[in-house]
Protein backbone atom coordinates (compact mmCIF):
# COMPACT_ATOMS: atom_id res chain seq x y z
CA UNK A 1 0.00 0.00 0.00
CA UNK A 2 1.22 3.65 -1.04
CA UNK A 3 1.70 5.98 1.96
CA UNK A 4 -1.69 8.12 2.13
CA UNK A 5 -0.74 8.94 5.95
CA UNK A 6 2.41 11.08 5.71
CA UNK A 7 3.56 13.08 8.70
CA UNK A 8 2.80 16.62 7.10
CA UNK A 9 -0.65 16.98 6.75
CA UNK A 10 -1.87 18.45 4.00
CA UNK A 11 -4.49 21.01 3.05
CA UNK A 12 -5.57 19.02 -0.51
CA UNK A 13 -7.35 16.77 0.16
CA UNK A 14 -6.22 13.26 -1.28
CA UNK A 15 -8.48 12.45 -4.52
CA UNK A 16 -8.34 9.25 -6.32
CA UNK A 17 -10.99 10.06 -8.68
CA UNK A 18 -12.03 13.49 -10.11
CA UNK A 19 -15.76 14.88 -10.44
CA UNK A 20 -15.69 13.81 -13.97
CA UNK A 21 -14.81 10.31 -13.70
CA UNK A 22 -11.09 10.68 -14.49
CA UNK A 23 -8.35 9.27 -11.97
CA UNK A 24 -6.13 11.11 -10.43
CA UNK A 25 -3.37 9.14 -9.07
CA UNK A 26 -2.22 10.47 -5.80
CA UNK A 27 1.24 9.71 -4.33
CA UNK A 28 1.53 6.84 -7.14
CA UNK A 29 -1.94 5.42 -5.95
CA UNK A 30 -4.55 4.52 -8.66
CA UNK A 31 -7.93 4.14 -8.51
CA UNK A 32 -8.38 1.15 -10.64
CA UNK A 33 -6.19 -0.74 -8.24
CA UNK A 34 -9.78 -1.18 -6.07
CA UNK A 35 -11.47 -1.53 -9.34
CA UNK A 36 -12.89 -5.00 -8.99
CA UNK A 37 -14.01 -3.60 -5.06
CA UNK A 38 -16.08 -0.72 -6.92
CA UNK A 39 -19.05 -2.45 -8.21
CA UNK A 40 -19.87 -3.03 -4.94
CA UNK A 41 -19.34 0.33 -3.27
CA UNK A 42 -21.77 1.66 -5.80
CA UNK A 43 -24.11 -0.73 -4.88
CA UNK A 44 -24.11 0.27 -1.11
CA UNK A 45 -24.01 3.63 -2.28
CA UNK A 46 -27.55 3.48 -4.65
CA UNK A 47 -28.65 1.45 -1.37
CA UNK A 48 -27.68 4.66 0.95
CA UNK A 49 -29.39 6.86 -1.15
CA UNK A 50 -32.44 4.87 -1.65
CA UNK A 51 -33.29 4.08 2.24
CA UNK A 52 -32.35 7.52 2.81
CA UNK A 53 -35.13 8.88 0.62
CA UNK A 54 -37.26 6.56 1.80
CA UNK A 55 -36.55 7.04 5.87
CA UNK A 56 -37.47 10.93 5.10
CA UNK A 57 -40.82 9.88 3.19
CA UNK A 58 -41.96 7.79 6.33
CA UNK A 59 -40.53 10.61 8.69
CA UNK A 60 -43.34 12.93 6.05
CA UNK A 61 -46.34 10.43 6.50
CA UNK A 62 -45.64 10.21 10.54
CA UNK A 63 -43.99 7.16 10.85
CA UNK A 64 -40.59 8.33 11.97
CA UNK A 65 -40.78 10.43 14.81
CA UNK A 66 -36.95 12.56 13.07
CA UNK A 67 -34.66 11.17 10.99
CA UNK A 68 -30.98 13.48 9.62
CA UNK A 69 -30.23 12.69 5.96
CA UNK A 70 -27.30 11.55 4.73
CA UNK A 71 -27.49 12.15 0.82
CA UNK A 72 -24.12 13.21 -0.16
CA UNK A 73 -22.30 11.42 2.43
CA UNK A 74 -22.52 8.21 0.83
CA UNK A 75 -18.72 7.78 -0.58
CA UNK A 76 -17.43 8.81 3.07
CA UNK A 77 -19.65 6.21 4.83
CA UNK A 78 -19.30 3.83 2.64
CA UNK A 79 -15.74 4.21 1.23
CA UNK A 80 -14.82 4.05 5.02
CA UNK A 81 -17.10 0.61 5.81
CA UNK A 82 -15.88 -1.07 3.08
CA UNK A 83 -12.18 -0.71 4.33
CA UNK A 84 -12.63 -2.27 7.47
CA UNK A 85 -13.00 -6.34 8.86
CA UNK A 86 -16.69 -6.52 9.86
CA UNK A 87 -15.59 -7.34 13.43
CA UNK A 88 -13.81 -3.51 13.77
CA UNK A 89 -16.68 -1.88 16.19
CA UNK A 90 -18.69 1.01 14.64
CA UNK A 91 -19.07 3.56 16.66
CA UNK A 92 -21.64 5.60 14.59
CA UNK A 93 -23.03 9.91 15.56
CA UNK A 94 -26.55 9.59 13.72
CA UNK A 95 -26.45 10.33 10.32
CA UNK A 96 -24.24 7.03 9.44
CA UNK A 97 -26.83 4.92 7.41
CA UNK A 98 -24.17 4.04 4.72
CA UNK A 99 -21.86 2.51 7.26
CA UNK A 100 -24.66 0.54 8.63
CA UNK A 101 -26.23 -1.35 5.19
CA UNK A 102 -22.37 -1.97 4.53
CA UNK A 103 -22.35 -4.17 7.56
CA UNK A 104 -25.46 -5.48 7.10
CA UNK A 105 -28.27 -3.88 9.32
CA UNK A 106 -31.60 -4.21 8.46
CA UNK A 107 -33.15 -1.03 7.35
CA UNK A 108 -36.03 -1.10 9.54
CA UNK A 109 -33.65 -1.57 12.73
CA UNK A 110 -32.04 1.72 11.81
CA UNK A 111 -35.93 2.92 11.11
CA UNK A 112 -37.44 1.99 14.46
CA UNK A 113 -34.91 3.89 16.09
CA UNK A 114 -35.56 6.49 14.88
CA UNK A 115 -39.42 6.12 15.21
CA UNK A 116 -38.49 6.43 18.89
CA UNK A 117 -39.58 2.38 19.77
CA UNK A 118 -37.35 2.42 22.70
CA UNK A 119 -35.52 -1.32 21.33
CA UNK A 120 -35.28 0.20 17.82
CA UNK A 121 -31.70 0.13 17.71
CA UNK A 122 -30.81 -2.73 20.14
CA UNK A 123 -29.79 -5.07 17.13
CA UNK A 124 -26.67 -3.55 15.65
CA UNK A 125 -24.29 -4.98 18.39
CA UNK A 126 -24.58 -8.26 16.77
CA UNK A 127 -22.45 -6.80 13.56
CA UNK A 128 -20.58 -4.78 15.54
CA UNK A 129 -22.17 -1.31 15.50
CA UNK A 130 -22.59 0.52 18.45
CA UNK A 131 -25.98 2.07 19.18
CA UNK A 132 -26.84 5.62 17.41
CA UNK A 133 -25.12 8.33 19.38
CA UNK A 134 -27.02 11.34 19.77
CA UNK A 135 -24.61 12.95 22.53
CA UNK A 136 -22.27 14.16 20.06
CA UNK A 137 -19.01 13.28 21.18
CA UNK A 138 -19.31 10.89 23.21
CA UNK A 139 -19.06 8.03 20.63
CA UNK A 140 -14.98 9.15 20.19
CA UNK A 141 -14.59 8.12 24.07
CA UNK A 142 -16.33 4.83 23.46
CA UNK A 143 -14.08 3.82 20.69
CA UNK A 144 -11.40 4.45 21.90
CA UNK A 145 -11.81 2.87 25.24
CA UNK A 146 -12.82 -0.56 23.09
CA UNK A 147 -9.53 0.23 21.10
CA UNK A 148 -7.55 0.13 23.89
CA UNK A 149 -9.35 -3.05 24.83
CA UNK A 150 -8.60 -4.78 21.41
CA UNK A 151 -5.13 -4.27 22.50
CA UNK A 152 -5.25 -5.36 25.85
CA UNK A 153 -7.28 -8.37 24.73
CA UNK A 154 -5.00 -8.84 21.41
CA UNK A 155 -7.63 -9.89 19.05
CA UNK A 156 -6.57 -6.99 16.30
CA UNK A 157 -9.13 -5.46 16.01
CA UNK A 158 -9.65 -1.42 15.44
CA UNK A 159 -12.46 0.66 16.14
CA UNK A 160 -13.76 3.44 14.16
CA UNK A 161 -15.78 7.01 15.55
CA UNK A 162 -18.00 8.71 13.25
CA UNK A 163 -17.88 12.67 14.15
CA UNK A 164 -19.30 15.72 12.43
CA UNK A 165 -17.14 19.07 11.77
CA UNK A 166 -19.38 19.96 15.15
CA UNK A 167 -19.00 17.41 17.00
CA UNK A 168 -14.88 18.20 16.84
CA UNK A 169 -15.59 21.46 19.15
CA UNK A 170 -17.05 18.80 22.27
CA UNK A 171 -14.04 18.54 25.24
CA UNK A 172 -14.89 14.77 25.05
CA UNK A 173 -13.67 14.47 21.28
CA UNK A 174 -10.31 16.31 22.44
CA UNK A 175 -10.09 14.04 25.85
CA UNK A 176 -10.58 10.93 23.25
CA UNK A 177 -8.25 12.00 20.73
CA UNK A 178 -5.14 12.83 23.54
CA UNK A 179 -6.24 9.58 24.76
CA UNK A 180 -5.96 7.70 21.50
CA UNK A 181 -2.76 9.18 21.07
CA UNK A 182 -1.27 8.58 23.92
CA UNK A 183 -2.26 5.23 24.39
CA UNK A 184 -1.18 4.62 20.76
CA UNK A 185 -5.03 3.09 20.51
CA UNK A 186 -5.81 1.33 17.30
CA UNK A 187 -8.67 4.06 16.51
CA UNK A 188 -9.36 5.90 13.64
CA UNK A 189 -11.47 8.91 14.30
CA UNK A 190 -13.31 9.34 10.93
CA UNK A 191 -14.72 13.58 10.59
CA UNK A 192 -17.61 13.83 7.97
CA UNK A 193 -17.41 17.51 7.62
CA UNK A 194 -20.05 18.13 5.72
CA UNK A 195 -19.73 21.68 5.79
CA UNK A 196 -22.54 22.84 8.43
CA UNK A 197 -23.34 22.25 12.44
CA UNK A 198 -27.06 22.04 12.22
CA UNK A 199 -27.06 26.65 11.00
CA UNK A 200 -23.38 26.58 11.88
CA UNK A 201 -20.61 26.93 8.86
CA UNK A 202 -17.37 25.37 9.72
CA UNK A 203 -15.48 28.64 9.80
CA UNK A 204 -16.67 28.75 13.21
CA UNK A 205 -16.15 25.51 14.10
CA UNK A 206 -11.98 25.91 14.20
CA UNK A 207 -9.47 28.16 13.07
CA UNK A 208 -6.73 25.17 12.30
CA UNK A 209 -5.91 25.25 8.69
CA UNK A 210 -7.95 22.12 8.55
CA UNK A 211 -9.95 19.56 11.22
CA UNK A 212 -7.35 16.96 9.91
CA UNK A 213 -4.08 19.63 10.90
CA UNK A 214 -5.89 19.21 14.48
CA UNK A 215 -4.13 15.29 14.16
CA UNK A 216 -0.81 17.42 14.92
CA UNK A 217 -1.16 18.81 18.30
CA UNK A 218 -2.62 15.27 19.34
CA UNK A 219 0.79 13.63 17.93
CA UNK A 220 -1.07 11.27 15.69
CA UNK A 221 -1.44 11.09 11.66
CA UNK A 222 -4.03 13.38 10.15
CA UNK A 223 -5.51 12.98 6.34
CA UNK A 224 -7.51 15.01 4.31
CA UNK A 225 -9.82 13.05 1.98
CA UNK A 226 -12.02 14.20 -1.11
CA UNK A 227 -15.45 12.39 0.96
CA UNK A 228 -17.33 12.62 -2.29
CA UNK A 229 -15.14 9.85 -3.68
CA UNK A 230 -15.25 6.74 -2.69
CA UNK A 231 -11.96 5.27 -3.62
CA UNK A 232 -9.94 7.53 -2.06
CA UNK A 233 -12.43 7.32 1.50
CA UNK A 234 -11.50 3.35 1.03
CA UNK A 235 -7.96 3.90 0.50
CA UNK A 236 -6.90 5.85 3.41
CA UNK A 237 -9.22 4.16 5.91
CA UNK A 238 -7.49 1.04 4.99
CA UNK A 239 -4.27 2.52 5.47
CA UNK A 240 -5.52 3.41 8.69
CA UNK A 241 -6.66 0.14 9.70
CA UNK A 242 -3.39 -1.41 8.50
CA UNK A 243 -1.50 0.94 10.67
CA UNK A 244 -3.40 0.57 13.91
CA UNK A 245 -3.48 -2.64 13.04
CA UNK A 246 0.07 -3.47 13.31
CA UNK A 247 0.26 -1.22 16.51
CA UNK A 248 0.86 2.34 14.94
CA UNK A 249 -1.70 3.75 16.92
CA UNK A 250 -4.80 5.98 16.09
CA UNK A 251 -5.63 8.33 12.82
CA UNK A 252 -7.86 11.35 12.15
CA UNK A 253 -9.29 11.19 8.59
CA UNK A 254 -11.29 14.40 7.92
CA UNK A 255 -13.49 13.21 4.94
CA UNK A 256 -14.00 16.31 3.57
CA UNK A 257 -18.17 16.50 1.84
CA UNK A 258 -21.36 17.69 2.05
CA UNK A 259 -24.91 17.18 3.77
CA UNK A 260 -27.07 17.99 0.75
CA UNK A 261 -30.48 17.79 2.52
CA UNK A 262 -31.37 19.33 6.24
CA UNK A 263 -29.42 18.69 9.12
CA UNK A 264 -32.84 16.47 10.07
CA UNK A 265 -36.65 16.69 9.37
CA UNK A 266 -36.96 19.09 11.49
CA UNK A 267 -34.62 22.17 9.91
CA UNK A 268 -34.47 24.12 7.06
CA UNK A 269 -31.20 24.71 5.54
CA UNK A 270 -33.02 27.48 3.22
CA UNK A 271 -32.54 29.70 6.09
CA UNK A 272 -28.42 29.88 6.31
CA UNK A 273 -27.27 28.43 3.24
CA UNK A 274 -27.39 29.24 -0.78
CA UNK A 275 -28.99 27.51 -3.17
CA UNK A 276 -25.59 28.02 -5.02
CA UNK A 277 -23.28 26.33 -2.49
CA UNK A 278 -25.57 23.36 -2.69
CA UNK A 279 -25.55 23.59 -6.22
CA UNK A 280 -22.02 23.43 -6.42
CA UNK A 281 -22.02 20.01 -4.31
CA UNK A 282 -24.58 18.43 -6.28
CA UNK A 283 -22.37 18.70 -9.27
CA UNK A 284 -19.73 16.75 -6.87
CA UNK A 285 -22.34 14.15 -6.55
CA UNK A 286 -20.86 10.52 -5.39
CA UNK A 287 -22.90 8.46 -7.11
CA UNK A 288 -22.48 9.48 -10.25
CA UNK A 289 -18.59 10.33 -9.82
CA UNK A 290 -17.95 6.70 -8.67
CA UNK A 291 -20.23 5.52 -12.01
CA UNK A 292 -18.12 7.62 -14.80
CA UNK A 293 -14.75 6.55 -13.47
CA UNK A 294 -16.22 3.12 -13.74
CA UNK A 295 -17.61 3.85 -17.60
CA UNK A 296 -14.18 5.97 -17.56
CA UNK A 297 -12.15 2.47 -17.28
CA UNK A 298 -14.06 0.18 -19.50
CA UNK A 299 -15.59 -1.32 -16.19
CA UNK A 300 -19.24 -0.21 -16.08
CA UNK A 301 -21.83 -2.86 -16.63
CA UNK A 302 -25.39 -1.39 -17.22
CA UNK A 303 -26.91 -4.60 -15.42
CA UNK A 304 -24.82 -3.29 -12.95
CA UNK A 305 -27.25 0.24 -12.24
CA UNK A 306 -30.52 -2.23 -12.54
CA UNK A 307 -29.30 -4.61 -9.84
CA UNK A 308 -28.44 -1.61 -7.84
CA UNK A 309 -31.38 0.13 -8.08
CA UNK A 310 -33.77 -3.55 -7.39
CA UNK A 311 -31.50 -4.23 -4.38
CA UNK A 312 -32.18 -0.56 -3.29
CA UNK A 313 -36.48 -0.84 -3.75
CA UNK A 314 -36.16 -4.55 -1.71
CA UNK A 315 -34.35 -2.13 1.13
CA UNK A 316 -36.98 0.32 1.01
CA UNK A 317 -39.56 -2.40 1.04
CA UNK A 318 -38.25 -4.03 3.94
CA UNK A 319 -37.66 -0.65 5.68
CA UNK A 320 -41.27 0.12 5.19
CA UNK A 321 -43.11 -3.25 5.79
CA UNK A 322 -40.90 -2.89 9.53
CA UNK A 323 -41.81 0.48 10.17
CA UNK A 324 -45.36 0.95 9.37
CA UNK A 325 -47.07 0.70 12.53
CA UNK A 326 -44.57 -1.23 14.39
CA UNK A 327 -45.26 -1.65 18.14
CA UNK A 328 -43.55 -1.18 20.93
CA UNK A 329 -41.89 -4.21 22.47
CA UNK A 330 -43.10 -5.28 25.88
CA UNK A 331 -42.24 -2.76 28.04
CA UNK A 332 -41.06 -4.76 30.69
CA UNK A 333 -38.22 -6.15 28.14
CA UNK A 334 -36.19 -2.63 28.79
CA UNK A 335 -35.15 -4.12 32.67
CA UNK A 336 -33.37 -7.20 30.64
CA UNK A 337 -30.70 -4.17 28.94
CA UNK A 338 -29.61 -2.46 32.30
CA UNK A 339 -27.07 -5.18 33.98
CA UNK A 340 -25.73 -8.44 32.37
CA UNK A 341 -27.34 -9.57 36.23
CA UNK A 342 -30.34 -7.82 37.23
CA UNK A 343 -30.39 -6.16 40.28
CA UNK A 344 -32.65 -6.95 42.78
CA UNK A 345 -34.26 -2.85 42.76
CA UNK A 346 -34.05 -3.12 38.90
CA UNK A 347 -36.66 -6.76 39.37
CA UNK A 348 -38.61 -4.46 41.66
CA UNK A 349 -39.16 -1.96 39.48
CA UNK A 350 -39.82 -4.50 36.43
CA UNK A 351 -42.79 -6.44 38.64
CA UNK A 352 -43.92 -2.82 39.95
CA UNK A 353 -43.95 -1.58 35.56
CA UNK A 354 -46.21 -5.35 35.28
CA UNK A 355 -48.07 -4.70 37.57
CA UNK A 356 -49.55 -1.49 36.88
CA UNK A 357 -50.09 -2.31 33.08
CA UNK A 358 -51.70 -5.43 34.33
CA UNK A 359 -54.58 -3.10 35.94
CA UNK A 360 -54.59 -0.55 33.38
CA UNK A 361 -54.87 -3.53 30.76
C1 LIG B 1 -23.53 17.01 23.52
C2 LIG B 1 -24.50 17.58 22.53
N1 LIG B 1 -24.60 18.92 22.38
C3 LIG B 1 -25.47 19.45 21.49
C4 LIG B 1 -26.28 18.63 20.75
C5 LIG B 1 -27.27 19.24 19.76
N2 LIG B 1 -26.84 18.97 18.37
C6 LIG B 1 -27.43 17.97 17.66
S1 LIG B 1 -26.76 17.84 16.13
C7 LIG B 1 -25.70 19.12 16.39
C8 LIG B 1 -24.73 19.56 15.30
C9 LIG B 1 -23.77 18.49 14.91
O1 LIG B 1 -23.06 18.84 13.77
P1 LIG B 1 -21.91 17.92 13.23
O2 LIG B 1 -21.15 17.31 14.35
O3 LIG B 1 -21.13 18.72 12.25
O4 LIG B 1 -22.63 16.71 12.49
P2 LIG B 1 -23.70 16.74 11.33
O5 LIG B 1 -25.05 16.78 12.00
O6 LIG B 1 -23.43 17.94 10.50
O7 LIG B 1 -23.52 15.47 10.59
C10 LIG B 1 -25.87 19.64 17.67
C11 LIG B 1 -25.10 20.77 18.23
C12 LIG B 1 -26.17 17.23 20.95
N3 LIG B 1 -26.89 16.34 20.25
N4 LIG B 1 -25.27 16.72 21.84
Amino acid sequence: MADLIIDEVALEPIQLIAPDGHPTPHHGLDPTSVVDRLPAMYRAMVATRGVDEEMVNLQRQGQLALYPPCAGQEAAQVGCATALRDTDWLFPQYRELGAFLVRGIDPGGVGLSWRGTWNGGLGFVERCVAPICIAIGTNTLHAVGAAMASTWLGDGGVTVAFIGDGGTSEGDVHEALNLAAVQQAPCIVFVQNNGWAISTPTHDQYRAPSLAHRAIGYGMPGVRVDGNDVAACHMVVAEAAERARRGDGPTLVEAVTYRMGPHTTSDDPTRYRSEGEVATWRALDPITRCEAFLRHVGAWDDTLAEEAASHAADLRRSLRDAVYDAPDGPATEVFEHVFAEPTPELLRQRDELAAELEREG
